[in-house]
Formats: C-alpha cells, structure tokens, sequence
C-alpha cells in the first residue's frame, strides 16, 4: 500500500531519491528532530554547508560521530546574554534585534548570542555633546521663528552626521546658573547679556563644545579638528581663530572660573558709564566675554579649517545678496536663503570629499538591476550639484572650493564588486537570500528542492567580495571583511548600506547631514520664485561593461519578482516561513550579511529617533521646523 509522503506540505510522489539525496534527507531529519527537540540552533551548532555539500558528493551512511555539534538535549544549560535597552525595532518582516559588543568582528552573530535573529554590532559610540544657544526675547513673528527653527535644524543634522550629540540651550538653562540675578542685576545691553547668557547656560550644562548656530562642520570626518572635538577632552579652555566667538571649547571649571572673572571685570562696576566701552569690546576679535577675560584667558586654536561659520560679517563680505535679503522685512525669506546657501554647502564639501565620485555596488548584474533602484536614486541626487542661491560659491572655511559644475558632475559608476577607496562613496543594497535567489534564478517562487538541485550557496557574499578578497577565501572570512566595510570605525562615512527589501529610506539627511536634492531641471534654471539655482540631474550610470542590459520586459518581471519576495518573507503562513528558513540556512553567510546590514541601519535610526523625541520641545526641532510630522507617530516611524 502506497504511503502519502509530504516534503515541506507538498506531496510528494514516492520514488526513492538519488542515494547522495537519501543522505541529504537523513540529515534534514536529523536536524528537523532536533529543532523540533530543541528549538533553533544557533549557526555554530548546524552542519557547515561544506559538510553537506561533501556528504552529498560522497554518500556514505552518516554516524553520529559525523555530525558536527548537533544540540545535546543533556548537556550544560546555557544563559543568553542581557537584552540591551533600545535594541530592537519593528519591521514587516521580522523584528530587528541586535547587541553591541567588542566582539562584533566574529563572522556569525548568533555565536554570541545565542539568538538566531540578534545581530551582534560594534557597541555604540559615544557622542559627545555639542552646545548652542538660541533665545527669543519676547514675541517674534512666526514666519522668522519657522525660519530660525530650520536653520537650527539644518546645524542638528550637520553635526549629528558628524558624530556629535547636538543641542539647543536657551535662557532657561542660563537661569538655572548661581550667577543669573548678577548678570541680570548689571543692566547690560540686550547684545552683552546674551553672550554672558549664553556662557552661563553652557556652564550649567558642564562645558564642552559650544557653537553658534551658524557654525557648521564642513570637512571629511577624519578632519583633525573635528576628530579633537569629538574626543571629548578639552585641557584647555578656547577659540578657533578667525571664527570669533562662533565655537568654543573647554570644560566645566575653565568656564566656571571665566564667568567669574567676567563678572568681576571693572568694566562692569557701572554699566551706564562704560557703556561705550563694553560695547567695544564687544566688536573685537572673539566678542565680549574673550575680551572681558583678557585674552591671556582663552587659548586660540589655529589650525582648525574644519568649520564654517556665518557670522552677520562673513554673510556681508561674500554672500552679499544674501545679506541684503537679511534687511529687516524680508528677514525670514533671506533665513530661508542662508539655509539654502548653507545647504549646498554642506553638500559641495561633500561632493569634494569624494573626488572620485559615487559607486554603486551590483553583484550578480545580470538579473538584479530592479534591485538597484534606490541606491542609484541616491546615488544620482548626491551626484547632482546642489540647488543654490549663489551656485558659485563657497563655504566661509573654503574660499578656494571648486563650485560643482553640472556639465561635469562628479563620477557615477556601478561595479559588480566592492572595492575600498577612501575617495569614492560606495552605496550597496544587501538582499535577502530569497530575494536574491528569486532574482538570480529568475524563480517566482523558491522551495528546498529548488535550492538542493541548482543554487549555489552564499551568491551574493561571494560575488560582491570577489574583487577585494579573491577567489580563495571561504564564507566566515568574506562576512568578517563585510561587517568591517558596514561598521568599522571610519567605514560608515564612506559608504552605505541598504536593505533591498525596504522601500522606502528615511534618514538619509541624517546620515549626510544635508538635504538630498529634491528637483531637478531640465537645464539650470531658476526654480520657482525662491531664485535657486537647479541643476539638471546627472544620467543613470553606464552598465557594468560585458554585461549584457537586459531587456525592459525582463526588468519588468524583476520588478514583479521583488515585489514577491517581499510578500513571501513578509508572510506569516507556516508553509512559507519555512521555505525562507530553509533559504536561510542554505545560505548562512548571505543571511549574517543581511541581518547586520539590517541592524546596523536599524540602531542609527533608532538612535536617532530616540533623540529626536528627547528634543522634541526644543528650538530646532523636526517638529518645531515643521519637518517629519512630530514625535505623536513616533512609534509608527520605529518601524523599519
Ligand atoms: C527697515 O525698514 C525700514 C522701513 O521699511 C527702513 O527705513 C529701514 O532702513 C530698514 N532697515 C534696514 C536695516 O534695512
Ligand atoms: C529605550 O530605553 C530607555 C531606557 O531603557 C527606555 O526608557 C525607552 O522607553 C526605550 N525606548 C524604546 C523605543 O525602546
Ligand atoms: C555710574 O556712572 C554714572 C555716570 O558717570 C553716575 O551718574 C552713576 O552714579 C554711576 N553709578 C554708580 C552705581 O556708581
Ligand atoms: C532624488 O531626486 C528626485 C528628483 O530629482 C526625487 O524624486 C527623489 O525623491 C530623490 N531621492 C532621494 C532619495 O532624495
């Protein structure tokens, strides 16, 4: 009598399988048995693919000494680490879960964790703070509000790109200072008492690194300057040269004892009779308070080009149209236009960062260009030069900048393989290794026979480290050098990674620290009534040379395929959660790959998030710069 026999709930007709497949089948149950014993193994535990792919060349009847590590039901109990705070976020597929630990540089995360699905990444760094001071006295129109609140974020997001933690103080910390009622009891002019303001706020705060905020970092990131900011130790208590009081750095006793001696200058005696005299002091050369001290006081850094500051005097002497739109009634139109202006700043350094251009990464080119969409989106808006009210200028730290000329922008290439430069910004799109076995195999759909009969184990790990690495190193060794080119110490600056299953991106002004471009024209041209420059955008990248363009039909049903993808790894159904655990564990390596790329960008937004709703009722905030729809749909926008 025939038995009905079902593999993966399909029926499956009864004819003895090939004899490597018998031993194939006698492993699977063996591993079935024991997660259905034991619950899922971590990657260690299993059998390597090698093995299996050895087995199944060279049947012979497995023992159980051959079996590698195979869960004891009888052996030791083990503890999972602690669940750190903030380590998970939401998603369609699968809840993103990770670890920071020093032993990130271990090929598979679930070695440390115990958790198939927590990827372990380097442990978080930390940022140091970075101080402004923004007050409004009394009321102010609301269109110059908005505007300044813009401007405020526009300086948030540069220096949170750069590593620092950005924040706005205001007279409400200043009142928090033991000196407050001196300073307020000595009548200064409105201009004196904000700067003495300002210093008591940043000493309420503990010191650190205080910026206006119209200072703003426009340099690489290793930049020495910005790097000695960000180490958090100030020995001593300064200004940058050439910057007046646009930035200063020291720690909480240099500051303490300088509002003391501040206050205590005889100036100050009586403030009606010198009046003249503070206010003179207050135009030379570092502004007030550095002259009140004597300038023995405040040491001045000299080599430090990595930042740019707008002061009223540097907007006059090169932004002068600017300038003039800064005239009293048209203020929050010419605020508008220094965002503007600042913007495309940020944006040329940018682009002058990385003289050799953008690339793409596109392994396994043949059938993956629907795959390719956003990264080249993104790669083609950092590529176009950006809009600008004055499109031939440079930044205040940069005089001699090479402004971007649309007739020649910057590189745009793809490659079928990584390569490390720290002159191009490389952008990767990590699949899942369904999507990716979909797409390669052009397979609507995927099931473990699919995979035994014809796929190739870790596809895209292989093909997107081959020229970097070569043809001789093994899977564990290739996920090493991956985790390093996402999370290494200077990598994140020099590339990014995204997840081919995301649709959408959001972010990317964070990770960039300027607004992408949003529009383009077809020739430069003025757009719309805010007499912004606009540039056209640059072309699509020349295919990858000896690979063959596929037809637009074909990149239709690419299209088609990864919209299935997507779908099957979002459902629920049992049937199909088990074919994509099967495609997992067919292709470890792919699969670590995706889950740290995933949780790598995950934890940075996350992190940022967190911040944000932490400065919500702050000036510059996305909420109060009427950007990103608030904080009350927080818990919607954690979903990845
Ligand atoms: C501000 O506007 C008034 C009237 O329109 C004008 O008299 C004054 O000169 C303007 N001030 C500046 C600084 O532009
Ligand atoms: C993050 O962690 C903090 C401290 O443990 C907690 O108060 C907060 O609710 C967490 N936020 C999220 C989104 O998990
Ligand atoms: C400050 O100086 C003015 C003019 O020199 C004088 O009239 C006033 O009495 C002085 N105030 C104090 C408190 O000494
Ligand atoms: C890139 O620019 C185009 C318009 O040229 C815009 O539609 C698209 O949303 C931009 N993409 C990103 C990621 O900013």
């Amino acid at each position: 009598m025939p038995i009905q026999r079902t593999f993966f709930g399909q029926p499956v007709t009864l004819r003895m399988p090939p004899r490597r497949f018998q031993l194939l089948f006698a492993v699977a149950a063996l591993i079935t048995a024991s997660l259905v014993l034991l619950g899922p193994p971590s990657s260690t535990d299993l059998p390597t693919y090698d093995y299996l792919r050895e087995a199944v060349k060279n049947p012979h009847l497995p023992t159980v000494d051959d079996l590698p590590n195979v869960p004891r039901p009888f052996g030791p109990a083990t503890h999972k680490p602690p669940v750190q705070p903030n380590s998970t976020a939401a998603s369609s597929y699968r809840a993103i879960e990770w670890l920071g630990d020093f032993k990130w540089r271990n090929p598979f995360s679930s070695a440390l964790t115990l958790d198939e699905n927590r990827a372990v990444l380097p442990p978080l760094k930390e940022r140091p703070p970075i101080y402004t001071f923004y007050d409004v006295k009394g009321k102010q129109d609301k269109a110059l509000s908005a505007a300044e609140n813009r401007l405020i974020l526009a300086w948030r997001r540069a220096w949170w790109a750069q590593g620092f933690k950005p924040q706005v103080l205001s007279s409400a910390e200043a009142m928090e200072h033991p000196q407050f009622r001196i300073v307020q009891q000595l009548k200064l002019d409105a201009k004196t008492e904000s700067e003495m303001l300002k210093w008591l706020a940043w000493s309420h705060v503990k010191g650190g690194v205080l910026a206006n905020w119209l200072a703003l970092p426009m340099a690489r990131s290793d930049n020495p300057m910005l790097a000695f900011l960000r180490r958090n130790e100030y020995p001593t208590l300064s200004r940058i040269e050439g910057l007046q009081n646009g930035v200063f750095f020291g720690d909480a006793t240099a500051v303490d004892a300088a509002i003391k001696e501040a206050v205590h200058n005889h100036l100050l005696k009586n403030t009606t009779a010198n009046a003249d005299k503070i206010a003179e002091l207050g135009k030379k050369e570092g502004g007030v308070m550095v002259n009140l001290l004597g300038s023995a006081n405040i040491a001045v850094d000299k080599k430090a080009n990595g930042i740019a500051y707008y002061s009223t005097e540097t907007i006059v002497k090169l932004y002068k149209s600017v300038a003039d739109k800064l005239g009293n009634t048209t203020q929050a139109e010419g605020l508008d236009t220094l965002a503007n202006l600042i913007n495309s700043h940020v944006h040329l350094t940018f682009q002058e960062n990385y003289p050799e251009g953008v690339t793409v990464v596109k392994p396994l080119p043949e059938h993956t260009t629907a795959l390719m969409y956003e990264a080249i989106d993104i790669a083609r808006n950092l590529t176009q030069c950006p809009a600008s009210p004055l499109p031939k200028s440079c930044p205040p730290n940069r005089q001699k900048c090479k402004p971007c000329d649309s007739a020649k922008t910057k590189k745009l290439q793809l490659l079928p393989s990584f390569k490390t430069s720290s002159s191009t910004y490389t952008i990767g799109t990590v699949p899942h290794p369904y999507t990716l076995n979909s797409l390669h195999y052009t397979r609507d759909t995927l099931d473990a026979n699919f995979l035994v009969r014809n796929a190739e184990h870790d596809l895209w790990i292989n093909a997107a480290t081959k020229d970097f690495l070569g043809d001789k190193h093994g899977p564990e060794s290739r996920l090493m050098h991956f985790k390093e080119l996402v999370a290494a110490e200077q990598s994140p600056a020099n590339t990014l990674w995204l997840t081919a299953e995301r649709v959408t991106q959001a972010d990317l002004d964070w990770v960039f620290g300027f607004a992408l471009p949003q529009h383009a024209s077809e020739n430069t041209a003025a757009y719309g009534k805010s007499e912004l420059t606009v540039f056209p955008r640059p072309p699509l990248p020349p295919p990858i040379p000896g690979v063959e363009v596929p037809e637009e039909r074909w990149i239709k049903n690419e299209e088609e395929r990864l919209k299935k993808a997507r779908e099957a790894l979002r459902s629920k159904e049992r049937r199909m959660r088990e074919v994509v655990d099967a495609v997992e564990k067919w292709s470890l390596a792919d699969t670590e790959a995706w889950k740290f790329a995933r949780a790598f960008s995950a934890r940075r937004r996350v992190e940022r998030k967190k911040w944000e709703v932490e400065e919500e009722t702050f000036a510059g905030s996305e909420r109060k710069a009427g950007v990103g729809g608030g904080g009350g749909r927080w818990t919607d926008k954690f979903r990845i």
